[in-house]
């Protein structure tokens, strides 16, 4: 695929709600979304960085000049396959957020010329999947409160953040409100790795799995973890950078599954690639949200499709947190998300909502 130009924008999405883990609280979203232009046609690419490096390295105002003033310029004038792109960007692994953006158009470009959906590219046979909501850091009662609005929604999973202090009181309270929901916890490395016991205490209240209790590099203590829970699930986020990392994770037995997300991976193939093996190591996985707008949110719920996804993800739509969405949305219907089925990553978005909300573009074309 020859790629003749790329327009890169930076949007600004206003948020229903704040969005607080212990790593911050995101009030608008910032986001960077990518358009390339090729031989074959438009496609669209999300770059999920969030606004602020907290969660990772990556910002979304990084992303952008990472995208236009270090990526950019290696793809256009060139041909290149999707599959490939880690060839024409050398800095995938220090930016996999920024590469993963200019990845997805390129997936999206060809998979739309050829008329077909990103689920049946990935091998996804299934319709649809059991919809996750996640809830950010809240008081108890306004926790308990919009947990049970959500399970009436039709949600079959929540995952609510959790910090040292701010744990074993909201679990019990969600547990006596919904004894039967699958309940997950993250606490985005908040967890010291002298806080095993502490962790322990929240598992004791109700939960099905524990995401990223300490930070990434507190491997003995998630191993700690591991031995002491089971069946109840240890399941690695911002640890889990590579299926090296996975691998390394689970020769220490310090996780038993993986939040998935094609951003923090580098993009779709990688983290198909995480997938499977995942599901050769005998490792659960679950499809990890980073509040992407409805061109991130379709990608994902087609990802959640592949069989290995046995932990239900953070799968709503995208307007769950986004008040305005230049993409299409997904549809919560009977609890389950619908994967999917027209051609490309996603529809292409409206560019009069897109318009209204960039507040930065930029493009490059081939001399
Ligand atoms: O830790 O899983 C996380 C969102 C942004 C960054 C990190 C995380 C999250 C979420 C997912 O918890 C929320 C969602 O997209 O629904
Ligand atoms: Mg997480």
């Amino acid at each position: 695929m020859f790629v003749s130009a790329v327009e890169t924008f930076l949007l600004e999405l206003p948020l229903r709600e704040a969005f607080v883990a212990s790593h911050g609280a995101t009030t608008v979203r910032s986001i960077v979304v990518v358009c390339v232009e090729t031989d074959v046609g438009l496609g669209w690419g999300e770059c999920s960085a969030l606004p602020a490096a907290t969660y990772t390295a990556e910002s979304s105002g990084r992303a952008f000049e990472v995208i236009t003033d270090h990526l950019t310029p290696h793809l256009v004038g060139r041909s290149i396959e999707p599959g490939r792109i880690e060839v024409a960007v050398a800095v995938v692994g220090a930016n996999p957020m920024a590469a993963a953006a200019l990845e997805m158009a390129l997936i999206d470009a060809e998979l739309t010329a050829r008329g077909r959906s990103l689920a049946d590219h990935l091998g996804v046979t299934a319709a649809a999947v059991p919809a996750g909501a996640s809830l950010g850091l809240d008081s108890i009662p306004s926790t308990v409160a919009r947990a049970a609005a959500l399970v009436e929604e039709g949600y079959r999973r929540l995952k609510v953040k959790i910090e040292p202090g701010h744990d074993r009181a909201l679990v019990e309270a969600l547990r006596a409100a919904m004894p039967d929901v699958e309940l997950h916890v993250d606490a985005n490395g908040a967890y010291p790795p002298t806080g095993v016991e502490a962790v322990l205490a929240v598992v004791a209240a109700g939960v099905d799995a524990v995401e990223q209790p300490f930070p990434p590099a507190e491997v003995e203590a998630a191993a700690e973890l591991v031995a002491a829970v089971r069946p109840v699930h240890v399941v690695a986020d911002e640890a889990v950078g590579s299926v090296a990392d996975a691998v390394e994770l689970e020769r220490r037995r310090a996780l038993t599954g993986v939040s998935i997300k094609p951003a923090r991976v580098g993009g779709l193939h990688a983290a198909v690639a995480l997938h499977d093996r995942c599901l050769d190591l005998g490792l659960a996985a679950t499809a990890g949200g980073m509040l992407e707008c409805g061109l991130g949110r379709h990608a994902l719920a087609a990802l959640a499709g592949l069989p290995g996804f046995t932990l239900t993800g953070d799968l709503s739509p995208a307007g769950r947190w986004l008040a305005a969405d230049p993409w299409p949305d997904l549809e919560l219907v009977d609890g389950r998300l619908a994967i999917p089925a027209g051609p490309g990553v996603a529809p292409p978005p409206d560019p009069e909502v897109l318009a209204a909300h960039t507040v930065d573009h930029h493009r490059t074309e081939a001399p």
